[in-house]
């Protein structure tokens, strides 16, 4: 088959409505990533196109929420989101976002192009409506019991708990999120998408031409769409924040979002164009372009159904393949921002990136767990113990290790140059090392072609991995004797070992760089190379690496992660879901009386005695080193003074604090926080704003006098 002229890569856009986790990240920004510079890395001609959905009942929602205004809450997170996704080397070649007016032009367009034609159905219908907020009610203005799980909260456009995509009348027992009443029914006018009309296209084009090459999971959900009926879908709503309707009878309603959200991949493309002096056109008209949408498992109806049937009668192209992956799990449970049940990509690049002198090789150790474990074909699950694995088992002992062997055995052995390669001594060993090389390139191209990432990455660190059983075969420090010099027979065989690692490093800095490229960047400066080396054809060469030429020192390439840091953040992902759990018996958090957070239950009074409560003074403070959350605190109690780390350093700063009396838990038992030993626990009020207060006696006591 012809390679295609250009390719087109979209990765879903995330809604503006607050901070994004890494179950997003791995379901469709990583993997289109890898694609992209994979196919970069092959000289294509690709654009990689992004930018935040800001449309739709989920912003005006949040604005509610955080008591501003929809165009202030997309103001906040664009800007936020579109950092995330760079500091976690996401490399869009535009980030862009729909409230641009040149998003707001190509969907009316398009929205008028259909409309003109015929091809979409203006009818009335009876709608939901909040009497009291005097508005319609669709989507995310809507909740109640899902049909599918009996979830209690879903929303009229989808079902957060099973993912089922919803309509307002499918609600049991539906509540208006706005007052929270019953909504009564009132009549207006919608146009309609009549997806019924295409059923023998979508049939055709999904379930015949794409059902190999797709999927199984995707085809799968098409196939239940289309087999349950294909019904006219409304594509316009009444709602005050979204793109005009631009017809005469549209006053007063917009645009559905998802309507609008996959125009945006449309009009980043236009922008993208404009930005670099290129035609847009041919990336959306011509048929040897290859379109890929990048989306998680709850996309998949609206890109493999609606939006095809749109560009279809809008004369564009059609993607060619639209690689869905299922979800990620986090620890046990399901990943969920606003239970507080998820990592977002804000606290992961606070807490680990931004604190390590490593930095940015940590936004790769989180690549590489996450597309270790891509929910490809199931559901996956993401814990931070498998984390701290995937680290220190592979990243440090397989990859890490190999690259920094071959180089502190380059500078032992061979004077910190590129030994020469003697022909005539190389042996099944060295023969069986650069099979592995070439073969392993070709198979991680047929898998990224194939978007098997997981399985393309396991080929690569495979690849590290024999690379370090080619050193334990040779041995060549056993080699090295005092009179070995240059042109004896053992030297010759110590070059010709150091030789083929340095270039199987350099392969692998070539074969990682799709996935990891913070650490190809570094092994390209260690090697003392230029960018260029990475492009594709230089993998399965064994000449990449000149002979005689001087290398730079080893660094290493990733760090061992603790079990305190790994602890640290269960403990934190607890809390928090522990905080919202308290706070969220009514959705304004302001008014909650604290009666009302959730009571432990009864304890007996023995439970209570084996608590030693004691009051103590606190006579010096100090912020832990790469921990924004911790106070190292020294507490005199009378008996003793104790080391106590405790996590108040975002309210308190450590000079105000000195002097102050406390209460504190001292037979608690010792926990290491940050590589500290904390001896005891502070005790806190938390008021329902969240501020911290200390507990202590009314006037000054005796340092380590009882409570009780
Ligand atoms: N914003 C929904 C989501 O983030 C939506 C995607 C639009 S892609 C065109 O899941
Ligand atoms: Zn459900």
């Amino acid at each position: 088959m012809s390679l295609p002229k250009r390719y087109l890569i979209t990765s879903a856009l995330p809604y503006a409505n607050g901070l994004k986790h890494i179950g997003h990240l791995a379901g469709a920004y990583i993997p289109a990533d890898i694609y992209v510079r994979y196919l970069r890395a092959q000289k294509r001609d690709v654009v990689y196109v992004c930018g935040s959905d800001e449309h739709g009942t989920a912003i005006p929602i949040q604005a509610m929420k955080e008591g501003t205004t929809a165009q202030a809450i997309i103001d906040k997170y664009h800007p936020i989101i579109e950092q995330n996704f760079k500091d976690l080397g996401i490399s869009f070649d535009i980030y862009h976002r729909t409230s641009d007016p040149i998003h707001h032009e190509t969907a009316q367009e398009f929205f008028t192009y259909l409309n003109d034609r015929g091809e979409l159905e203006m009818k009335e219908t009876e709608q939901y409506y909040d009497e009291e907020a005097k508005t319609f009610l669709a989507d995310r203005f809507i909740k109640g019991t899902c049909p599918n799980c009996n979830h209690d909260s879903a929303y009229g456009d989808q079902c957060e708990k099973c993912g089922k995509s919803l309509s307002p009348d499918e609600l049991i027992n539906p509540v208006s999120t706005l007052s929270g009443k019953a909504p009564i029914k009132k009549a207006t006018k919608h146009w309609y998408l009549p997806l019924n009309k295409h059923e023998d296209f979508l049939r055709e084009w999904i379930l015949k031409e794409h059902k190999d090459d797709w999927r199984s999971t995707v085809v799968g959900q098409c196939k239940s769409w289309i087999d349950g009926g294909l019904q006219p879908r409304a594509v316009t709503r009444d709602l005050d924040w979204g793109i005009k309707v631009p017809t005469k009878d549209g006053e007063g309603k917009v645009l559905y979002v998802w309507f609008d959200a996959p125009i945006g991949y449309i009009s980043a493309t236009k922008q993208w164009a404009l930005n670099n002096n290129k035609d847009w056109k041919p990336y959306w008209y011509n048929a040897d372009t290859k379109l890929v949408h990048f989306i998680g498992k709850d996309n998949i109806v609206f890109h493999c159904i609606i939006f095809p049937v749109m560009l279809q009668l809008h004369g564009n192209i059609l993607p060619t393949n639209v690689p869905a992956n299922e979800f990620m799990n986090l620890e046990g449970d399901k990943m969920s921002t606003s239970r507080r049940w998820s990592i977002e990509m804000d606290d992961y690049i606070n807490d680990w990136i931004k604190k390590d002198n490593g930095g940015e090789s940590l936004a790769d150790v989180l690549r590489y767990y996450l597309t270790q474990i891509a929910p490809e074909t199931k559901d996956s699950e993401f814990t931070w113990k498998g984390f701290q694995d995937a680290n220190n088992s592979e990243l440090v002992s397989i990859f890490g290790n190999f690259v920094n062997r071959t180089f502190v055995l380059m500078h032992k052995l061979c004077g910190g140059k590129v030994p020469l390669f003697h022909n005539d001594l190389i042996d099944d060993a060295d023969k069986e090392l650069i099979e592995a090389i070439q073969k392993s390139k070709i198979k991680i191209e047929n898998l990224l072609e194939e978007y098997k990432f997981r399985d393309a990455l396991f080929e690569v660190i495979d690849l590290a991995r024999k690379g370090n059983q080619y050193l334990q075969k040779k041995e060549p420090w056993k080699k090295k004797t005092d009179n070995a010099e240059q042109g004896t027979e053992n030297q010759k065989l110590i070059d010709n070992c150091i030789h083929l690692s340095l270039q199987l490093t350099a392969n692998l800095a070539i074969l990682i760089n799709p996935f990891l490229p913070f650490t190809a960047k570094k092994m390209l400066h260690m090697m003392k190379v230029v960018e260029k080396i990475l492009e594709w054809e230089n993998a399965g060469s064994l000449k990449l690496l000149k002979q005689g030429y001087s290398i730079r020192a080893p660094e290493l390439l990733f760090r061992k992660i603790e079990d305190e840091e790994i602890t640290f953040q269960l403990e934190k992902l607890k809390q928090r879901s522990q905080m919202q759990k308290a706070t969220s018996t009514t959705p304004n958090t302001e008014n909650i009386k604290p009666s009302a957070l959730s009571l432990k239950p009864e304890i007996v009074f023995d439970d209570f005695a084996k608590i030693d409560l004691r009051v103590g003074t606190i006579v010096a403070a100090e912020k832990v080193e790469k921990a924004d959350k911790l106070l190292k605190l020294s507490v005199d109690l009378g008996f003793e003074t104790r080391t106590i780390v405790s996590g108040i350093a975002l309210q308190f700063k450590p000079e105000d604090i000195i002097g102050k009396q406390v209460t504190v838990v001292v037979n608690l038992a010792p926990r290491k926080m940050r590589g500290i030993e904390s001896n005891g626990m502070i005790l806190m009020a938390e008021d329902t704003s969240g501020k911290l207060h200390f507990i202590n006696p009314d006037t000054k006591v005796d340092e380590g006098s009882a409570v009780s």
